[in-house]
């Protein structure tokens, strides 16, 4: 819903204590809850907590009682104004939606109220070839009355599960004591670097033992790698001494329909399909995630950038500053040992908003307390964590230089999208060129490029925002070798690696920002197989890139064949297509893929194809249903036809609901059908029809196009019988035409258009008024039965009374 639920919720559990549990020490660990979160145990207070993305603990043992029942509570609110992100492109999903848990330790242990950490850090000063030095520091609390004696050990594992230091000390606590400790180990000599090649891993266990009786008392573990990095302006990033390109995704958490509250082993499950596809790289966006992310990328080999959600724009507020402050140290502080982490974020997008919202008088104030607030962050960031580096990502304004923000990190991202919110593929090279040429010192990398797409449609002439699956296609294999051949670009992570919730967009589908490379249920989009192929020399990549189109319909000239392009994606020089048995011939790939014109008639037919990789066959094939759909009417080829078509399209929609496809639209040619007049509707001269959603349809792309000063849509068949279907939506609009204005529901309609409907020279309809009549952005539906003319087939006439008439689609059916 766009206009989903933002308030409070309560939760509520019983928890029963016994008296073994009197004695100990109680934590309540929430890994994550949107946006503030209260917490209550027998009715008292025990804390608040604010920020949705991070993790927070609370020493529960004073509210509790033993030998009975705990009632906890919890009250959550996801609609505070003081909780950054104030907006941004994405559903905010409120409520605990991460695992809880219950830590139950002796009243000696180790810290556990460390800004919902581990509360033990690993620092990793130095690292090369040769050797690594390392320490340990964290906390000791003594809960007890009474004070303790206890050692301290850690025990440092090397990948083979050997024990290769132990670090033992004393430590005396007094009743109540918070004691600080920091370890030096020895220099490991020769480490096993970790890599995403070879992500290796030490492991590092720290132990309190009771000095006396040298019992176990708390134990915990943490994994760590052994790399260094950087950045550089002029030649990329580099990982252990050699120049590395980051190929990377971005990945928001939700999946439809279960919103953010994914388990664990899909959280892993993701980094599984980011690895296959050959990522090396990923940028949590726009917030922190799971610890089952951070885990898997440690263990799979995936670099990390991760964020905190300040976005759009810096809110006049010290309270929300104060959150951004906390929520930066919460990340930092949780996932510290996480060897795959590179970089720390904290902006995105961050002048966006305030340039649309404010001229440049009013802007100056906004960008002052954003670069004050950016300095604070990046000096926080630098305590917190002196070894890993800081960045930032931008849109594509040259603003953030000018205004200083750009010298605050040390790594800069840009979110570009040259070719899909306005431009031309081309303006990404100019963009990219010319920031190099002004800033050579700048590390950048592309933090966000992408385009939608939506598998109901389909394009053999795609254009910007169409969201064909050939349009995302297209950007996708200019985007990708762009940034390839660029030295200094030190790499990218796509926008998005998977379909995401965005209540507040409209769109093809609405709530979806479809983006992805993956659909929303992880099924991949068949470009995955194009990032597969370039990414990954490893293994074989040869895909038939037609499973998001495998029902396929296109329209036929007399018996001839329909010759339609079949693409596959593949890392292999050559590859052979067949279809039905015959081979179309060897075509050597060009940007990882290949094309064939194939020739289709009505029915099944089987696609295959095949090549070798290291003197084995790999192989690939499907099959693909076609319907043919006839130029010329005729008697025979009417017969169960039902002839639909996507009125001022050049795109071919299928409905999901009916199966139905509605053909891309055609000028009227004699013994034929199509339109006559008129034009396709553009709000602007790079995108078509209207972005926003329409209502009472599911079938929104159909309806969200149209020709517009149509004079008629003409069909020459036979004699007869026939239905007639015409499909209206009044998508005239006042208002925004930006293209990235999500939330922007001030569209009004304007259209004023008032027509007559003829068929056939015979008046069906008067004064049509669609948009005044069934509401602007509405579908509505209009049928008739009527005979066809031996003279003129059936000819239906829309004649203007006020403004222009205009058509979103049409069906023709022979009873
Ligand atoms: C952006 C934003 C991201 C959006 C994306 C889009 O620049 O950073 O949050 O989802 O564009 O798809 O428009
Ligand atoms: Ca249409």
């Amino acid at each position: 819903m766009k206009d989903y639920y933002r308030g409070t919720g309560w939760y509520r559990k019983s928890l029963s204590l016994t008296e073994k549990d009197q004695g100990k020490q109680l934590f309540l660990k929430f890994e994550a809850a949107n946006q503030v979160a209260r917490v209550f145990v027998n009715g008292h207070l025990v804390g608040e907590h604010k920020g949705g993305y991070t993790a927070f603990t609370f020493d529960i043992t004073p509210f509790c009682s033993f030998g009975k029942k705990n009632i906890i509570a919890v009250e959550v609110n996801n609609a505070s104004p003081e909780v950054p992100p104030i907006s941004g492109d994405f559903t905010f999903f409120g409520g605990i939606y991460r695992d809880v848990w219950l830590i139950i330790t002796p009243k000696q242990h180790l810290a556990l109220l460390n800004n919902g950490s581990g509360g033990v850090f690993i620092d990793i000063p130095e690292v090369s070839q040769s050797f690594a030095s390392f320490s340990v520091r964290g906390e000791l609390k003594n809960d007890a009355s009474t004070k303790s004696e206890v050692k301290l050990i850690h025990q440092i594992y090397n990948p083979e599960g050997k024990i290769i230091q132990r670090l033992e000390s004393c430590v005396q606590l007094a009743p109540g004591e918070n004691k600080m400790f920091k370890n030096q180990g020895k220099r490991v000599m020769n480490p096993q670097l970790w890599s995403p090649e070879v992500p290796t891993l030490y492991t590092v266990e720290t132990i309190i033992k009771d000095a006396k009786s040298d019992q176990l008392i708390d134990k915990t573990t943490n994994h760590i790698g052994f790399r260094w990095y950087k950045f550089d302006g002029e030649n990329g990033f580099f990982l252990n001494g050699k120049p590395y390109k980051l190929r990377g995704i971005c990945r928001h958490q939700d999946q439809k329909p279960i919103g953010n509250a994914l388990s664990d082993e899909m959280h892993r499950r993701d980094m599984i399909l980011a690895k296959d596809m050959g990522a090396n790289f990923i940028r949590i966006s726009h917030y922190p995630q799971d610890e089952a992310i951070l885990e898997q990328c440690d263990k799979l080999g995936i670099l990390a950038w991760e964020e905190i959600p300040i976005i759009d724009m810096v809110p006049d507020s010290k309270a929300f500053e104060q959150v951004c402050e906390t929520s930066l140290r919460e990340m930092i502080r949780q996932h510290y040992n996480h060897p795959a982490i590179i970089t720390w974020g904290y902006m995105n997008e961050i002048l966006l908003a305030t340039q649309r919202k404010y001229n440049k008088e009013e802007q100056a104030p906004v960008i002052k307390r954003t670069i004050d607030l950016a300095k604070r962050l990046e000096q926080l960031l630098k305590t917190e964590d002196p070894y890993r580096l800081s960045t930032i990502a931008f849109h594509g304004s040259n603003a953030y230089n000018e205004v200083g923000l750009s010298s605050i990190t040390d790594v800069i991202g840009w979110n570009l999208y040259q070719g899909w919110y306005g431009g031309k593929f081309t303006g990404l090279d100019n963009f990219l060129d010319n920031q190099h040429t002004k800033y050579p010192n700048h590390p950048i990398i592309i933090s966000e490029y992408g385009a939608g797409s939506d598998k109901r449609i389909h394009s053999f002439a795609p254009q910007c925002f169409d969201f064909s699956i050939e349009y995302q296609q297209n950007y996708i294999e200019y985007y990708l070798p762009a940034i390839e051949q660029r030295k200094y670009i030190s790499g990218s992570t796509l926008w998005n690696f998977i379909d995401f919730s965005s209540a507040l967009r409209d769109e093809s589908m609405p709530r979806i920002n479809n983006k992805g490379v993956l659909y929303s249920d992880r099924t991949p989009k068949d470009v995955f197989y194009y990032y597969k192929a370039l990414f990954r020399k490893d293994t074989p990549v040869l895909h038939i890139a037609t499973r998001d189109w495998a029902t396929r319909t296109g329209i036929q000239q007399g018996d001839t064949p329909v010759l339609q392009p079949i693409k596959v994606y593949s890392n292999l020089d050559e590859i052979e297509l067949f279809v039905d048995g015959q081979s179309l011939g060897v075509k050597k790939t060009e940007n990882y893929n290949a094309i064939w014109p194939v020739p289709f008639t009505s029915g099944r037919h089987y696609v295959y194809t095949k090549g070798i990789y290291n003197s084995s066959i790999v192989e690939d094939g499907l099959n693909i249903f076609f319907q043919t759909i006839p130029e010329k009417l005729n008697r025979e080829n009417l017969k169960g036809l039902e002839l639909a078509v996507n009125v001022g399209s050049n795109s071919f929609f299928t409905s999901e609901e009916s199966g139905l496809t509605w053909v891309c639209d055609k000028p009227y040619t004699p013994g034929s059908w199509g339109y006559v007049g008129g034009e396709i509707y553009r709000p602007n001269d790079y995108s078509i029809g209207t972005q926003t959603q329409i209502k009472k349809t599911s079938d929104n792309p159909l309806y969200q196009t149209l020709r517009t000063g149509l004079e008629a849509y003409r069909f020459d068949v036979p004699e007869g019988e026939y239905e007639i279907e015409l499909l209206f939506a009044d998508i005239f609009s006042t208002g925004t035409k930006i293209l990235y204005n999500i939330g922007d529901s001030k569209q009004t309609g304007i259209s004023g258009n008032v027509f007559d409907i003829y068929i056939n020279n015979r008046l069906v309809d008067d004064n049509v008024s669609i948009g005044e009549q069934f509401g602007y952005f509405s579908a509505v539906k209009k049928r008739f039965v009527v005979s066809a003319s031996k003279e003129e087939g059936i000819c239906v006439k829309l004649f203007p009374k006020v403004g222009k008439a205009f058509l979103n689609g049409i069906k023709l059916r022979r009873l």
